[in-house]
């Protein structure tokens, strides 16, 4: 299997007694939805789905029938009850109920909607429940999504490049577009209406401007017309210099009448070709891209000149807070609060404010922004990182559930108690649209990704913007069940393999709350020795500050003060060592090597254990997936394994080179019964690399 169908596999399921039951309980299909485009797509899902599990092809009828055992319904029907009706007249936009009823003395699964994408989601969710070997025996889900706009960025540059790309290169063929519909699109579209993916922004942020012209919004409105039958909008990343370098204008000035103009000329255009476009996303004033900055205007003249002529249409402008210069002569981590913090209240209602989830760039592990919780009268969502640019790129499995669910449940105290991340981004200020995005993992590899448990982070990403609520093991365990195999035991012990996983990558890679430490440009491997670049604030050593006395940031009060970006009690006790979490304590302090930890070891030791036992469980890692071998088909099963041995020999590296190299300030032996690394520091700081994706 080279595992292209993600988990979406329908491959026959072998336990006769339970085929047999599903075939009962789906004998009659009818339809009161209508015929619509999203309509046909669910249709056409639910009988390829039910042939390939089931060996299965039942007739789908178009009208109320005697006898249904699977009626669709939107919008209601004679044959339901008024509550059920009620019901499902209020799943909203995008909800949807999936209800066993008693219909003329026999058991009736309805799938109810109050929309075409209700429909298509329940659809899928219904597959889900086939995938993975459950029950149809009354069934009682009611499920609408908790934020509005969850929408992958894909990072793709139109030479077909993509940043921070790991699984080849950018699937939009834009030399044969708008003719040729690659088949991969729609396997792309399927793919993320299955999780309730409902937007991609399909160009990188560090845009180029060519995307905005006619020759482009041609191809782009094909893609488009693909995506609509998923129900996904499609969204462009917008140069801010546009108006400069395809519109002939002197200025990029949202102030100016002829900038306004041409942006407003520029939506109609882009409606004309796109009716459903979704908007734009935009990078300005950092990391070089120009920005209203350039012009002496704020971040908010910026988003609200184009939020305004996208607003006639019903676009939105979804603003990054990703900004830094070396201009500001402070902590790097204090940049986007202190740029977008002054400027809550002053953005229009349909612009929503870009976050990551944490101060500096998609680490292994980043205490939640502080501008979560600090924008109260301004939207925001949060931005992940699906593709691994911190995170061992391809090679490494790192299940990313753990780190999305760690931001959502993380606690600001905004409103005091309960008020975490998750809260806050899904509840509407000002009746304004709620969302997720994700920078997707995706590529031209035959699996996507690029690594087989890679795809399980799209998966989650999808899952978790749905539901931020949902269990990091629940979703492990039905991409497991979908992608290989509902085997318990392949199931129980690779599920626990992915749930340890992040925690494994950071012990390897920064524990106890280090960031930033990779190798320079191309982020591959350790370099925590960088000092010379010509930013300070790009330099692996400004994050770390290791000396003779100690090691981390200090970002209490009498350091950076970062800390007082965060409502009190967490910004009191960020602020002491004794009552920050170590798994955030060299983020927030610098601290003695000498120094006792909660667990009465030193600082040193506890440090250098971290990294030992990092590599250690993947190791343990390569035993687990060793043993299930059999249990999975033998192409993907050998795919993972070269890669667990690719990742095993990073892991040691991470370590080796960390260890060494903190051990020149530390000037400290490794504890008792830890080896020696097997090369010295220059070892690892002369390795070269002659290509990097
Ligand atoms: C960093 C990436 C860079 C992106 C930037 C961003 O290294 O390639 O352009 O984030 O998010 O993580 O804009």
């Amino acid at each position: 299997d080279n595992g292209y169908r993600l988990w979406l596999r329908y491959d026959h399921i072998d336990n006769a007694t339970l085929a047999r039951q599903y075939r009962q309980q789906l004998a009659s299909v009818t339809y009161e939805t209508g015929n619509s485009p999203i309509i046909q797509a669910a249709q056409k899902e639910l009988r390829n789905a039910l042939q390939g599990l089931l060996n299965y092809n039942p007739a789908f009828v178009n009208a109320p029938g005697k006898g249904s055992t699977l009626i669709f319904v939107k919008n209601g029907s004679k044959q339901l009850s008024p509550a059920l009706n009620k019901l499902i007249n209020n799943t909203g936009n995008e909800g949807y109920v999936i209800k066993t009823i008693s219909l003329n003395n026999a058991p009736c699964l309805v799938v109810g909607a109050a929309n075409d994408k209700g429909i298509l989601y329940g659809t899928f969710h219904l597959l889900r429940l086939l995938q993975t070997h459950q029950s149809l025996t009354n069934i009682n889900i009611v499920e609408s999504p908790k934020t509005q706009v969850r929408i992958l960025n894909h990072w793709d540059n139109l030479d077909r490049t993509v940043e921070r790309g790991y699984a080849g290169f950018s699937i939009w063929n834009w030399h044969k577009l708008p003719g040729y519909i690659d088949p991969r699109y729609i396997d792309y579209a399927r793919a993320n209406a299955s999780i309730g993916v409902n937007g991609a922004v399909i160009n990188n942020v560090n845009a180029n401007s060519l995307i905005l012209t006619a020759d482009y919004l041609r191809k782009t409105a094909a893609l488009a017309g693909v995506f609509r039958r998923y129900g996904i909008k499609l969204y462009l990343s917008a140069k801010f210099s546009a108006p400069i370098e395809i519109g002939g204008l002197k200025t990029a000035d949202p102030l100016d009448p002829a900038v306004k103009q041409w942006w407003q000329q520029k939506a109609d255009e882009i409606y004309r070709y796109i009716p459903d476009f979704g908007g734009f996303l935009v990078k300005a004033n950092s990391e070089g891209q120009p920005g209203p900055q350039n012009y002496g205007r704020t971040h908010a003249d910026g988003a609200n000149m184009l939020a305004d002529v996208l607003k006639p249409h019903g676009g939105i402008v979804m603003w990054r807070a990703f900004v830094y210069d070396d201009k500001t002569p402070d902590d790097r981590a204090k940049q986007a609060y202190n740029e977008f913090k002054p400027l809550d209240g002053k953005f229009r209602s349909n612009v929503i404010i870009q976050v990551k989830n944490g101060a500096i760039d998609f680490q292994p592990r980043e205490p939640f922004h502080p501008l979560f919780g600090a924008m109260k009268k301004t939207q925001i969502m949060p931005e992940f990182q699906i593709t691994q640019e911190y995170l061992g790129f391809s090679t490494h499995l790192v299940y990313l559930a753990t780190l999305f669910k760690e931001c959502f449940d993380a606690n600001t105290y905004s409103e005091g108690r309960g008020s975490t991340v998750a809260k806050i981004i899904s509840s509407p200020v000002n009746n304004s649209l709620t969302g997720i995005a994700g920078v997707a993992n995706i590529g031209t590899d035959i699996n996507w990704c690029g690594h087989p448990f890679a795809q399980a982070n799209w998966y989650a990403f999808g899952r978790l913007a749905w539901n931020p609520d949902q269990s990091a093991a629940a979703i492990a365990q039905d991409w497991l069940k979908m992608t290989f195999s509902n085997q318990a035991d392949f199931v129980k012990p690779i599920t626990s393999m992915m749930l340890s996983s992040r925690e494994t990558t950071v012990n390897y890679m920064t524990p106890l709350g280090l960031h930033h430490i990779m190798g320079t440009h191309a982020h591959y491997g350790p370099a925590p020795w960088v000092n010379n670049l010509s930013r300070a604030d790009w330099n692996p050593v400004y994050y770390h500050k290791a000396d003779s006395a100690g090691i981390g940031f200090d970002r209490t009060a009498t350091g950076s003060n970062a800390v007082a970006q965060y409502y009190p009690p967490l910004r009191d006790s960020l602020n002491k060592v004794e009552t920050t979490p170590e798994k955030y304590l060299l983020w927030f302090h610098h601290v003695g090597w000498n120094s006792r930890l909660k667990n009465g070891e030193t600082l040193w030791n506890e440090l250098v254990k971290h990294y030992y036992k990092g590599a250690a469980d993947v190791a343990g890692m390569q035993k687990t997936w060793a043993s299930v071998k059999g249990k999975v088909d033998s192409t993907r099963y050998h795919e993972v394994e070269q890669l667990l041995a690719i990742q095993a020999g990073e892991a040691a590296w991470w370590r080796n080179a960390c260890v060494l190299y903190f051990q020149t300030f530390s000037k400290l032996p490794l504890p008792a019964g830890y080896t020696k690394p097997d090369h010295d520091l220059q070892y690892y700081k002369d390795l070269k690399f002659h290509y990097l994706p």
